[in-house]
């Protein structure tokens, strides 16, 4: 497609209650969402002119740089600054911008995977709205719904987690995940399961907040017959993990520092984990969600996918995503009331413990104008 501007957007959405990590407090979701604009070849004889479409991207990085080391205005500044013009300059060469061509135009520019996956999938977006296929199709998606778990921050008090783990399973939750740090580690994993029994599926995540002089106390954990633990060490220990995982039974899972297709090659040669939870950000957009899905299948490595908190947009996205067969496990895609009142699509809803895996082309799913316009604080338009 010809790629005709950009429109890069901030939104600041609140959360239905504060969500808290090892990392900190999130009370508003801010995110920077784009929305490509852009002509593809007509395929009707009648018609021969080239036809508009658009697609939406959504970026994942957060408010600020604490799950890693992207935040929102960054990604909006290396998007308007670098990445943008490079699509746009493609574009004015004679070049067909792709959604498969974005990672090559983009590769010398490092890091910022958040930004570059949302400009991709924008672009796939638009692209695929322009053939009509979904966005599930286009992946070789084999399910009509995903099994919803639910990530549940770090509470109060135990007595306050408990009610929590018992409204989620109550509203059809298949999977419960447990936000863990020091100090909030087996205490709560312990009262979860006297409470609710062995049979819920539960996991927890440390979002790196550990080292490995904590293996004693991880292993510990190791009682509560747990699905998987999450990123217990540092981004950058792929080998401390390796080590971790001599050391204790339940099965490593790694997020933050799975952050390339290499990064996933490497930690699953060196035995530093037995699970990997794929996020398209994360990894520089969903081409490479897909690659590291298909290296993960191709090496026996169970796969889940993970959420950051997304809107509507984003949450169909990885609802497509997570109907590829190699997902084997429950993800972090739960519905929209999980975390908003009001999304700015129309919302994603469990039903016997699933969320839908949209049909129509593209994501499928489109912001609400009026919603999306309520929650904007920024708007900019990019064009050569
Ligand atoms: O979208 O359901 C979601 C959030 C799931 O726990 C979740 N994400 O490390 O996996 C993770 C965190 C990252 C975001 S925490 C603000
Ligand atoms: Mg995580």
């Amino acid at each position: 497609m010809k790629i005709t501007g950009v429109e890069l957007r901030t939104i600041r959405m609140p959360l239905r209650s504060p969500f808290e990590t090892s990392f900190g407090v999130e009370e508003d979701r801010v995110a920077v969402l784009i929305r490509v604009v852009g002509a593809v070849p007509s395929h009707d004889h009648h018609h021969p002119h080239p036809v508009e479409v658009q697609g939406w991207g959504e970026c994942v990085a957060m408010e600020f740089p604490l799950y890693s080391s992207e935040y929102a205005e960054g990604a909006a500044e290396v998007l308007r600054r670098f990445l943008i013009p490079r699509l746009l300059a493609a574009t004015d060469a004679g070049q067909d911008v792709t959604a498969e061509l974005v990672d090559p135009l983009l590769e010398s520019i490092i890091g910022h995977r958040m930004a570059k996956g949302a400009l991709e999938m924008a672009v796939l977006d638009a692209q695929l709205r322009g053939t009509g296929q979904s966005l599930a199709g286009y992946f070789g998606a084999t399910r009509t719904a995903v099994p919803s778990g639910v990530s549940v921050g770090i509470q109060p008090s135990i007595a306050a987690l408990l009610d929590v783990v018992s409204d989620y399973l109550a509203d059809g939750y298949v999977r419960i995940k447990l936000k863990i740090k020091p100090g909030w580690d087996l205490a709560p994993v312990e009262a979860v399961r006297e409470r609710f029994g062995e049979l819920v599926l539960l996991q927890v995540d440390a979002n790196a907040a550990y080292t490995l002089a904590d293996a004693r106390l991880l292993r510990r954990l190791d009682a509560f017959d747990l699905l998987l633990i999450e990123q217990p060490l540092p981004e950058d220990d792929i080998r401390q993990h390796a080590e971790l995982a001599k050391l204790i039974q339940t099965p490593i899972c790694l997020d933050e520092s799975v952050v390339s297709v290499r990064a996933a090659a490497d930690a699953i040669a060196l035995r530093a984990c037995q699970v990997i939870n794929i996020k398209a950000g994360r990894v520089g957009g969903y081409l490479n969600a897909r690659k590291i899905h298909d290296l993960c299948q191709a090496n026996g490595i169970p796969v889940w996918c993970g959420g950051m908190v997304e809107t509507g947009l984003g949450r169909a996205a990885n609802a497509a995503l997570a109907a590829l067969p190699g997902f084997t496990l429950p993800g972090d895609v739960s519905a929209s009331d999980r975390f908003y009142d009001q999304d700015i699509t129309e919302p994603f809803v469990l039903e016997d413990g699933q969320i839908a895996v949209p049909t129509g082309p593209g994501l499928g799913v489109e912001p609400i104008q009026d919603v999306l316009d309520r929650f904007t604080v920024a708007t900019e338009w990019i064009q050569s």
